[in-house]
């Protein structure tokens, strides 16, 4: 995990070292004495869904923690599972930060859906604790299954004060968008086993550019998967974009989703619009499903800046 910090946030006084955890959360499947990856074709229709969670690569983690604010910077590593997490005692996160970086203000949250590649930035209060007591990290997504414990062991002082402003983010809006475009997502049943997953009908070719953007201008793209039946989590390179609307499914934009954002998820039955201001960096990038047996498949396309 690469932890990006600058002079803003250093005087936020957030919490540090040993108090500001890193958090891979991922989704492995037992393989015996194999390493092999293998996948069979239901592993390419839904993506890899394992069957124990691993944190920073472990399993059945746990951190001793005193009774004090903690920060974790969590990131969905699975290959394909949406987690759902939540804390058992039911405690709140506070959302500070997403993909994009610090959010304006903090927001207080009881459930973070994490869809692979989102990240989250949050502050856990401990301090209403009693000593020798446990909270856990759980996936509601999966009945509840335990991802980590906090085992708290220590009566601390906790001296963290949350500052009342974190960023300033200005609103893109969206009349500065000169052009929209479309994506249609869908998954084909009867395919065999490449090339099932599709945007625009297409999959990925090196050779090919797929679409071609102005340097310095803002778009709004369109990701359409009204019709699908598997959800997919699109990652954008290159860009940090803000999101606009999602119809259909869920029908809103989550807390997680608020300001920048590079990865974000289009479930079944959604249609989810995003606004992106390139910048300057002319070049070819992709942009694909973050699902890794669907990107594996070819669902990734490529714009390029000129
Ligand atoms: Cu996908």
């Amino acid at each position: 995990m690469v932890l990006i910090r600058d002079e803003i946030e250093n005087q936020l006084n957030l919490p540090a070292k040993e108090r500001e955890i890193p958090l891979i959360i991922q989704h492995k499947r037992s393989l015996g004495a194999s390493l092999d990856y293998v996948v069979n074709h239901h592993d390419i229709q839904q993506g890899m869904i394992g069957d124990y969670n691993c944190v920073n690569g472990m399993h059945k983690v746990f951190l001793p923690v005193g009774t004090v604010t903690y920060r974790l910077r969590i990131l969905n590593g699975a290959n394909a599972r949406v987690y759902d997490l939540a804390l058992s005692p039911s405690l709140s996160f506070g959302l500070i930060g997403n993909d994009g970086g610090l959010l304006e203000t903090s927001q207080l949250v009881d459930t973070l859906t994490l869809a692979p590649g989102e990240r989250a930035d949050v502050l856990v209060n401990f301090s209403q604790q009693k000593i020798n007591t446990s909270v856990e990290l759980i996936d509601k997504n999966n009945k509840g299954q335990r991802i980590m414990q906090f085992q708290v062991r220590k009566e601390l002082d906790d001296d963290f004060v949350l500052p009342e402003s974190l960023s300033t983010i200005e609103k893109i809006k969206p009349e500065t968008a000169i052009k929209t475009r479309k994506f249609k997502l869908s998954s084909k049943h009867m395919m065999g086993m490449r090339n099932i997953h599709r945007i625009n009908d297409k999959t990925y070719d090196a050779k090919r550019v797929d679409e071609t953007v102005k340097s310095n201008t803002v778009e709004i793209w369109e990701f359409d998967n009204s019709n699908g039946f598997i959800d997919h989590p699109m990652h954008l390179h290159g860009v940090q974009f803000q999101m606009l609307e999602r119809k259909g499914g869920r029908n809103r934009l989550l807390t997680t989703e608020l300001r920048y954002k590079d990865t974000f998820l289009v479930k079944k039955r959604e249609k989810v619009s995003i606004i992106i201001p390139f910048g300057g960096n002319k070049g070819k990038y992709v942009f694909h499903c973050h699902n890794l047996e669907h990107e594996n498949d070819g669902m990734m396309l490529q714009y390029e800046i000129t």
